[in-house]
């Protein structure tokens, strides 16, 4: 059977055609999604490669504007012949296409993707089709009927699929894009690989036909025994009251949600036992709506700034970071088992960091839920990345999405205490006011926790550079991006420069370093060596040290990673080689010398 053609020609036959009938929009995301039953849709799926999309297109009848005519169904059994899933190759979900197959590496374009499945349909339950991730844009299909579409490669999304399912054999198509566009999110330029396909898990989530769809259970801000949060019940029965309960700490608070199934609660607990990195106490949190009930284990904590101070917990804290790219050890491909997720986390903590910059993107929620139990705070950071296209209307919605869908996922994770809008982003006064949208955006989703995003100095005169970029009054703290010994000066030059601050708010340096392929060795004063890139580390010490207002760094990068921006043959070969391990997980010296640097700042501190 040529499924491709099935799924238009299911459509002509039974259930409406795709064109016929708007696309439905995504049903508002379901979060914790770890902890409700689901049956997996994740393994091999058929794929098939659609540089010229003409599985989508068609040019045989009357052109639209680009020459094509979209989403028309087919005339007959004779259209699309070409397009044979059941000969097709397969590759793995969740994965990025890239580094499955060689052929694929460079590939940017359209991939269809297609999973047959056997589903047993339970009296009184929902179904939803839930994607973890799929860069850039998604056209999903269920037997032959269009769900909808989703843009923006780090997020997740899902559709009811309760009434579109079938008792016994299904399947799903997805078309899967990453051309990258100017207009995009990122835009088509950015320092990391364009990783394309279904990168994240799929799921067919199942929820009672009333459940807690999402919960905020979080320490209202600044007290330290206070739960505040909200409930969101979905389903007939929405409006029945609701319980929010620590057994743990014996604590209860009930609430009754409006018509919409919308609650607030708050109450006192006594005795709570705050989270913190090398205390990572997490709470079992249980929410009740009539039989169902949503699990989840969450670390409390609060997080505030007061002058140039980052308050954990009332007391102040010193960031010992990381950057870190979503990529696994030894693939070099997108991150796509929890012991991948684990594997990076132990190595910054082997580096005695207490907080992870997860950069540019949300990375996989596995990643923000492991960082919890290992006891790492965690900067989440949405792809505003450099160049966006400010002032276009459409681009601000796509960006203000992917903010919303990264908080939702993860608000109750009590290791997330910075939401970055944007890195490296050029002054203007459309970018002001984007960005600034963004931070007042994260403050009414969550007010709890601390707005940040990592900019440039823009001015630097006689050895003194000042941080002063206008977003920075919209921020909590202000996480500065400089390359001093790499892209400016030399590493020797680093340790004279001096800093100030317009602003009386904590510094963090988001990110600083330099290339070194691993195994080459020479003088430190020669690029590419890792005792070049050691020196670039221990002269951006001495400079960090004399920052009376730096409260963390978050060097770059954990490990090195695929970058077409990065050609040099015999050393880069397409990897940013700012890594501290390669790319297989080799330490340089400069690992070693970030690990000293934080002990000693860890034995300053005493904690
Ligand atoms: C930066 C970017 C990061 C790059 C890095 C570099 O400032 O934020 O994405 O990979 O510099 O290596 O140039």
């Amino acid at each position: 059977m040529r499924i491709l053609s099935c799924w238009l020609w299911l459509g002509a036959a039974g259930a409406l055609p795709a064109a016929a009938q708007p696309a439905p929009a995504a049903y508002p995301l379901l979060t914790n999604v770890p902890h409700r039953p689901a049956q997996s849709l994740d393994g091999p799926w058929r794929i098939i490669v659609d540089p010229m999309e003409n599985g989508y297109y068609t040019y045989r009848r009357v052109p639209s504007d680009n020459g094509f005519f979209k989403n028309q169904k087919p005339r007959d059994k004779s259209e699309l012949v070409e397009y044979d899933f059941d000969t097709s190759e397969q590759l793995r979900v969740p994965g990025d296409w890239n580094t499955q197959q060689e052929k694929l590496f460079f590939y940017e374009g359209t991939v269809w993707y297609k999973k047959s499945f056997t589903f047993h349909q339970t009296p009184g339950k929902r179904q939803f089709l839930y994607f973890g991730a799929a860069n850039y844009e998604a056209k999903v299909y269920l037997n032959g009927a269009k769900l909808g579409e989703h843009t923006g490669g780090f997020t997740p999304f899902n559709f009811e699929v309760t009434t579109a399912l079938r008792e016994g054999d299904n399947f799903v198509v997805v078309k899967v894009d990453n051309t990258r566009h100017r207009t995009d999110v990122p835009t088509n330029n950015s320092d990391w690989w364009n990783f394309g396909g279904l990168t994240r898990s799929v799921q067919l989530v199942e929820t009672p036909e009333t459940f807690v769809r999402d919960a905020f259970v979080q320490l209202k801000k600044g007290s330290a025994d206070e739960l505040e949060g909200w409930v969101q019940v979905d389903g007939p029965a929405r409006a029945r009251p609701v319980t929010v309960a620590l057994p743990e700490a014996r604590w209860q608070a009930t609430a009754t949600p409006n018509a919409d199934g919308y609650a607030r609660f708050a109450g006192r607990v006594k005795r709570l036992d705050r989270w913190a990195p090398g205390h990572p106490r997490r709470y079992r949190v249980q929410v009740r709506s009539g039989p169902d009930v949503y699990q989840d284990s969450i670390g409390f904590r609060t997080i505030e700034t007061r002058g140039h101070d980052i308050l954990l917990n009332g007391q102040s804290i010193y960031l010992r970071g990381i950057s870190i790219h979503e990529v696994a050890p030894m693939t070099g491909g997108r991150v796509t088992t929890p012991e991948e997720d684990r594997t990076l986390l132990r190595w910054a903590q082997e580096l005695n960091c207490n907080y992870v910059r997860l950069a540019h993107y949300p990375h996989n929620e596995a990643m923000v839920r492991e960082a919890e139990r290992l006891g790492l705070l965690v900067w989440s950071e949405i792809p505003v990345y450099w160049t966006i296209d400010w002032e276009n209307p459409a681009v601000y919605a796509n960006a203000r999405q992917q903010l919303a869908d990264m908080i939702t996922r993860d608000h109750n994770r009590g290791a997330v205490v910075l939401w970055s809008v944007a890195n490296e982003t050029p002054l203007s006064p459309p970018r002001l006011k984007f960005l600034s949208d963004l931070a007042a955006q994260v403050r009414a989703l969550d007010p709890t926790r601390l707005v940040t995003g990592a900019l440039e100095i823009h001015t630097s005169e006689a050895g003194v550079r000042t941080v002063d970029d206008p977003l920075g009054q919209y921020l909590d703290v202000i996480g500065i991006n400089s390359y001093c010994g790499w892209y400016a000066g030399t590493p020797e030059s680093c340790g004279d420069l001096r800093w100030q601050t317009t602003f009386d708010k904590p510094v963090v340096m988001s990110e600083f370093g330099g290339d070194a392929l691993q195994g080459r060795h020479g003088p430190a004063t020669e690029r590419w060596t890792e005792e070049y890139q050691t020196a670039v580390f221990e002269n951006n010490f001495r400079m960090l040290d004399q920052i009376p207002f730096l409260r963390g760094c978050s060097p770059w990068v954990l490990m090195d990673f695929h970058s077409a921006r990065r050609p040099l043959p015999g050393i880069q070969d397409y990897y940013n080689r700012k890594g501290l391990l390669s790319e297989r997980g080799v330490r340089k010296q400069a690992f070693y010398s970030l690990q000293a640097y934080y002990l000693r700042k860890k034995q300053q501190a005493g904690h």
